[in-house]
């Protein structure tokens, strides 16, 4: 039995793919310390669980609703994830699931809304998009349910892999900051330390409690402040880490989209 999460921002149909993933067997709780509804239940396998979590744009929290995702990461155990995607909001969605690859579980991504990218005439390579982040995607209807049992196959599957690329390169300062908080935590995580770093330079609050379990907050807090100044240096002016790495994903995400899709000759997207 594998547990697998399934993640996406809000409103890209995970509560529609959940409904036709799961059959008759469904757990519902509330998620500890908030009033969110906490939904697990049985892929039509019989074997596997997948569980429902929040909508976010991001895993650094802006609401305590929000932070449930960032605790299930940091305190339960699970196998493998299950990222759904608007393809018609493609750069948006990105910035959650670069997040996920850098934290390292074998991800599998399905790729819904394909018919609204289509409406707007967005045509999306789904092999590219594939290429380009390291992991499995798969099309899906996510209301109707096509698609859905080829998905839940490559899910619950044995071909799901982590990515193995290093997707963003969030420049010196940041990437010096990565090696120097994993030299101080020395192994002692069962986290990827690349993941807990960039996560700590955004400002994520739950990440930075986790880590006061290894290291005196006073000791984060220096690591975070030398970045912070080696980053000033580096660009020359005063820019929030935050703003930095956000930027540094969006390049990417630029990067990726734009080499997997095709928008329409007159560069106008058609309102739906
Ligand atoms: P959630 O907020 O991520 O749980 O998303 P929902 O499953 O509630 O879906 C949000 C809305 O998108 C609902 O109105 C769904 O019927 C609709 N929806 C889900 N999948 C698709 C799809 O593949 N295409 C279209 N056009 N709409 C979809
Ligand atoms: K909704
Ligand atoms: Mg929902």
């Amino acid at each position: 039995m594998m547990n697998i999460a399934l993640i996406g921002n809000p409103n890209t149909g995970k509560t529609s793919l959940f409904n036709n993933l799961t059959g008759s067997y469904e757990y519902v709780g509330n998620w500890s310390g908030v009033t969110v509804e906490k939904k697990v239940g049985l892929f039509k396998n019989g074997k596997d669980q997948l569980i429902d979590l929040p909508g976010v744009y991001s895993l650094n929290p802006l609401s305590k609703d929000e932070g449930v995702v960032t605790n299930f990461f940091l305190e339960e155990s699970f196998e493998k994830l299950l990222n759904i995607l608007d393809a018609s909001q493609l750069r948006r969605n990105l910035h959650l699931t670069l997040q996920l690859l850098e934290y390292g579980a074998p991800v599998t991504v399905g790729l819904n809304m394909l018919d609204v990218a289509k409406n707007r005439g967005i045509q999306i390579d789904i092999e590219k998009l594939s290429k380009s982040l390291g992991v499995h995607v798969a099309p899906v209807v996510a209301r109707s349910g096509k698609g859905c049992k080829e998905l839940a196959e490559l899910a619950t599957g044995e071909a799901t892999v982590s990515s193995e690329k290093t997707l963003v390169y969030y420049g010196k300062a940041i990437e010096e900051g990565i090696l120097q908080l994993g030299q101080k935590l020395n192994g002692r995580t069962r986290h990827p330390v690349r993941w807990l770093a960039i996560q700590l330079f955004e400002g994520n609050p739950y990440v930075k409690t986790y880590l006061t379990t290894f290291l005196p907050e006073a000791e984060i807090e220096s690591i975070v402040d030398s970045v912070t100044v080696a980053q000033q240096q580096q660009s020359g002016g005063i820019q929030a880490l935050d703003q930095v790495i956000h930027r540094k994903r969006s390049d990417a995400i630029e990067k990726i989209v734009s080499a997997a899709t095709t928008i329409p000759v007159d560069g106008k997207i058609p309102l739906s």
